[in-house]
């Protein structure tokens, strides 16, 4: 009886701490992809000591899986040191597949221009050896002159459109756009700006039939909001809340996937115990569900996250 207890126990508490995905190492800012039937989880890694200081980032890690439950890991595979003319803070990043070749979009802090920056690095495989693609950084924020702050220039995400026309999306307190050149190092015109209510930071950009979402970070303690058009060049269409604020972190960034016909939301709270919090986060992963207009249901952020592997 006691032994059945005991198991019974530690079922209770293998299923009840899925989310976090991983309990060891602190991940924050997910952007993941889906490549020959297996999804590359692409994340920052939070090193700070506490949650007393602010965020301690130095390099990116990779995690795969085929299925949603398993993951393989693959560790650091790209570091600010990988960019000669940066000096440090890894933040959010995201990679896209585009003519057989993964480009990875990085927020750095620029070593000679103030501010944060924008950097890519390229591979020909989705777990690299990358490098920086361009040798110097692709955004900085002397390009963007309307705001105070010198992290307006952040959080890249990418989105090619089904004509093969790629856009980068970025930015803090200001949402941006632009188009990319095809092959992805270069700015192809003007950088625009999008109005987005109570919009902080954190872009992510995808498509479901003919609409196009763009969710975000929304104020401080952050929720994730969204937007929905018919183009991808807006007007956006303001469609609320989509998650609530994430457990004991003020940030709140999201990745949206569908993988085998079954859509999922990517995030990372602080809620790990028993040291998580604002500047130890750690990734989760709970499904996404539509409503039959289009729009989307509000996140159930949950413990148990994935509990059946996706087939
Ligand atoms: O992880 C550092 C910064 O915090 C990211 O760039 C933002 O999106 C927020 O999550």
């Amino acid at each position: 009886m006691k032994t059945l207890l005991l198991l019974l126990g530690l079922g209770w508490a293998l299923a009840a701490s899925a989310n976090p995905i991983f309990k060891d190492v602190r991940t924050a800012d997910p952007a993941a992809i889906v490549h020959n039937d297996t999804v590359y989880l692409y994340t920052g890694h939070d090193e700070a000591p506490d949650n007393k200081g602010f965020f301690v980032m130095h390099d990116w890690l990779v995690f795969s899986s085929t299925d949603m439950l398993n993951w393989q890991r693959h560790g650091p595979k790209l570091s600010t040191k990988d960019f000669k003319w940066a000096k440090g803070d890894a933040w959010a990043s995201h990679v896209i597949e585009k003519n057989g070749k993964f480009y990875w979009f990085v927020t750095v802090r620029h070593a000679t221009i103030n501010g944060f920056a924008i950097g890519v690095a390229v591979a020909d495989t989705p777990l690299g050896p990358f490098k920086d693609a361009l040798g110097k950084a692709l955004i900085t924020n002397d390009m963007t002159t309307d705001t105070d702050i010198d992290w307006d220039d952040i959080d890249p995400a990418v989105f090619t459109d089904d004509d093969g026309q790629s856009y980068l999306f970025w930015g803090n307190t200001k949402a941006r756009y632009a188009k990319l050149k095809d092959n992805m190092i270069e700015l192809d015109g003007p950088i625009n700006t999008i109005d987005l209510p109570d919009f902080t930071e954190a872009l992510w950009v995808h498509k479901r039939g003919d609409i196009y979402y763009l969710s975000y970070a929304s104020g401080f303690p952050e929720k994730i909001a969204y937007a929905t058009s018919k183009s991808i060049h807006g007007p956006w269409q303001y469609r609320g809340i989509l998650n609530e604020v994430a457990g004991n972190s003020p940030t709140n960034h999201q990745s949206i996937i569908e993988f085998k016909d079954k859509w999922f939301f990517i995030y990372h709270t602080g809620a790990s115990q028993p040291d998580g919090g604002e500047f130890r986060r750690a990734v989760a992963i709970d499904p996404l569900y539509y409503n039959e207009d289009g729009s989307i249901k509000r996140i159930i952020m949950t413990s148990e996250g994935i509990t059946e592997a996706v087939k």
